[in-house]
């Protein structure tokens, strides 16, 4: 039987990360459709993702992302966000975005470029000194789009280099979490294409370097649940970016796609001990809002990564272990699709209520008249958005 008070204590713990590019314009390479009230600044988007915490109160962090937030003080961010009850969270890095990078950046055949993408990465890490943030989330575009284009071996090695640099800069409570996709921009080869070319890399350099896994990454099939089991059993796990996918990089809403491969990997987690916050494991969300009202958006992805997490703290863990033990197929099945099964909204309901909560963050945010104060508010002024 499981104790439904450890299950809310757990639930009252925890932290998703919610990410800066997530309230601003986004869409595809086909369109952006620009929404009314969506931030002009970082110190909006800041305001918006407090919105989000106010309601759900375990979304006390926001991730920003260089140069889409860049400021000229740092230390004032972190203080506009403190004002607001959050704080900043990860500081992402960005080197895909400039013409210098369409061979690659840090992988670059020209060492001029190289230095270029490590300076930015560096600086990254000041901007981390500043906000006090403890993790730098490092992805790259590079690669290559046909065979023969460049040296495959030679860009890992010039991988390796610019993340022993960071590595090196890297401060005692600092880390950085290293993230792969297997493909786009590049079509041919990634140079970090997979959990296992991360985690090679992370290995070599130390407790500092870790993988994260953005849900949205992997090939059609692949078993997400059985690398966040190994990489935690390897202590290699650093975080989620978290979102859903059908087809590619969709960066639609977690949950909304496969709610039980959500389950599944919350289950690995809690069973790998991922979920007690002394590991460091980081519940970041990775999404954009195309077509959906942004901060709902976020509120509802929060929402779904609650329940899934609910849901895996209810696996009855004893009667698992007993039939798995006992070779019992259907019958451990029958156990983790029980939990899986379980309407855990009531519960989630009654938990918020007794954190000084509504019990339904959406209807409560939307009631509050949030959106239409700042749609009046924000009317002036370019809206910042993805690659703004
Ligand atoms: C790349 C990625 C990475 C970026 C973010 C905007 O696809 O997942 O984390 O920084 O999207
Ligand atoms: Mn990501
Ligand atoms: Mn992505």
């Amino acid at each position: 039987m499981t104790d439904i008070s450890a299950v809310k204590d757990a639930l009252r713990r925890q932290h998703i990360e919610t990410p800066s590019w997530a309230y601003g314009n986004s869409g595809t390479r086909f369109k952006v459709f620009a929404q009314a009230g969506v931030p002009r600044t970082p110190q909006e988007k800041i305001d918006d993702a407090a919105q989000v915490h106010r309601y759900t109160g375990v979304a006390p962090s926001v991730a920003i992302h260089i140069p889409w937030d860049a400021v000229d003080d740092y230390a004032a961010l972190a203080a506009h966000a403190r004002d607001k009850g959050v704080r900043i969270g990860a500081v992402n890095t960005n080197v895909f975005q400039d013409d210098d990078y369409m061979l690659g950046s840090v992988t670059n055949p020209d060492p001029a470029i190289r230095k270029k993408a490590l300076g930015h990465l560096l600086a990254c890490v000041d901007i981390m000194d500043e906000v006090g943030s403890n993790d730098l989330k490092l992805w790259f575009s590079d690669g290559t789009n046909y065979p023969g284009q460049d040296d495959l071996r030679a860009r890992q090695d010039r991988m390796a280099e610019a993340l022993a640099a960071v590595y090196e800069r890297l401060g005692d409570d600092q880390r950085f979490l290293l993230e792969y996709k297997l493909f786009e921009p590049a079509f041919y080869a990634t140079d970090l294409p997979d959990w296992g070319t991360s985690y090679a890399h992370c290995l070599k350099l130390g407790p500092k370097a870790q993988v994260v896994v953005d849900t949205g990454h992997h090939a059609p099939g692949t078993n997400i649940e059985f690398i966040v089991a190994f990489l935690l059993r390897e202590g290699k796990l650093g975080g989620f970016d978290f979102n859903s996918r059908f087809y590619a990089d969709d960066d639609l809403m977690v949950g909304a796609a496969d709610p039980f491969q959500l389950f599944r990997i919350m289950h690995e987690v809690v069973r790998g001990g991922g979920y007690d916050p002394a590991t460091g494991v980081a519940f970041m969300l990775d999404q954009c809002h195309n077509i959906e009202p942004k901060i709902q958006g976020q509120i509802r992805s929060v929402m779904n990564v609650q329940e899934a997490t609910a849901k895996a703290l209810l696996v009855d863990v004893d009667a698992l272990r007993a039939a798995q033990n006992a070779g019992d197929v259907l019958g451990a099945n029958a156990v983790y699709m029980d939990a899986y099964n379980t309407d855990v909204r009531p519960l989630l309901a009654e938990l918020r209520e007794e954190m000084g909560l509504h019990a339904d963050p959406i209807a409560a945010y939307r009631a509050s008249g949030y959106l239409e104060r700042v749609i009046d508010e924000r009317k002036d002024g370019q809206a910042a958005g993805w690659g703004a």
